[in-house]
């Protein structure tokens, strides 16, 4: 764990570069969610498989920018799943961005998580690596500096309410606005990575991106965004639910299945349940 450890951190300062200087003009390629890729998002993939086939216990790693699996060293024990730049779309208006990584044992699934991690590019870059614990590390001249461990609080402040307002379910809009008269305030832009971070550093709140009636089964990739964010989140003594379940108990037919998704303290969570078990399907 330890070689994943300092091979992410090595992706993160490369990633950091080429964001600062490359061209983030539009490729002439799709991705798996038929989304045009960015000249970026590739590099920052590659720049991730590179880093990766260096490490003898990565048996096998999954990318959001590919469709199909890579097998890297077979007697690795580890699986890798990816997302290498979450929220590229964010970096032509300068808003921060962030790599997503979910280390499975054994197999991809969540029931094999033994970890997970990101990193935010934002003013300054930070990372964030659960596996026991939950622990906030800043790049600092070059390297990557322990800060603190992260715990979620039981109640927070923020509501971070994703998806196209017209297509959410009557009673999800009640919900997140039953937030906002409670008195939170509204976070939310548009890239998971800096919204979840926003919501963890600042001791709670709820991060919603429920089944939508364009996206029944939700816009967020299992195993690039919701299984790592989900088991962060845990981690820190927060929850992740799809609605109902907690999403780590759910599976994945596809590499690139995706699932409504709720993460938040314990507060917020318990509301999610009790109006999803009213209405949701
Ligand atoms: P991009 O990578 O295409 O910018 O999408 C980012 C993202 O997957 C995730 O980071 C955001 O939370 C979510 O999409 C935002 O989606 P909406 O724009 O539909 O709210």
């Amino acid at each position: 764990m330890d070689n994943i450890f300092s091979s992410i951190q090595t992706c993160a300062k490369r990633i950091k570069k080429a964001i600062d200087i490359k061209d983030i003009g539009y490729s002439n390629q799709e991705n798996s969610s038929g989304e045009t890729q960015l000249q970026l998002d590739i590099q920052c993939d590659m720049i991730i498989e590179k880093e990766f086939s260096k490490v003898a216990s990565i048996n096998t790693i999954s990318s959001e920018e590919k469709e199909h699996t890579v097998a890297l060293h077979e007697d690795g024990e580890y699986f890798i799943s990816y997302d290498p730049l979450d929220g590229s779309s964010l970096v032509d208006v300068n808003l921060s961005v962030g790599s997503i990584f979910g280390i499975y044992k054994g197999g991809f699934g969540s029931q094999n998580m033994v970890a997970a991690c990101y990193v935010v590019y934002g003013p300054r870059v930070e990372m964030v690596f659960a596996h026991n614990k939950v622990k906030l590390y800043l790049l600092q001249e070059g390297e990557f500096e322990y800060v603190k461990e992260i715990r979620l609080k039981e109640k927070g402040k923020l509501n971070a309410p994703g998806g196209t307002q017209q297509n959410w379910e009557p009673y999800h809009k009640e919900m997140v606005d039953s937030f906002f008269a409670e008195g939170y305030r509204l976070r939310y832009s548009g890239g998971m990575v800096p919204d979840l971070h926003q919501i963890l550093l600042k001791g709670g709140g709820l991060f919603s991106y429920p089944a939508t009636s364009d996206k029944p089964q939700g816009k967020l990739r299992k195993l690039f965004e919701v299984f790592p964010f989900a088991f962060v989140y845990e981690k820190a003594g927060g929850e992740a639910i799809d609605g109902k379940q907690r999403v780590l108990d759910l599976g994945h037919a596809h590499i690139h299945d995706t699932s409504p998704c709720f993460f938040g303290s314990k507060y917020e969570i318990a509301r999610v349940k009790e109006v999803y078990a009213q209405h949701g399907s």
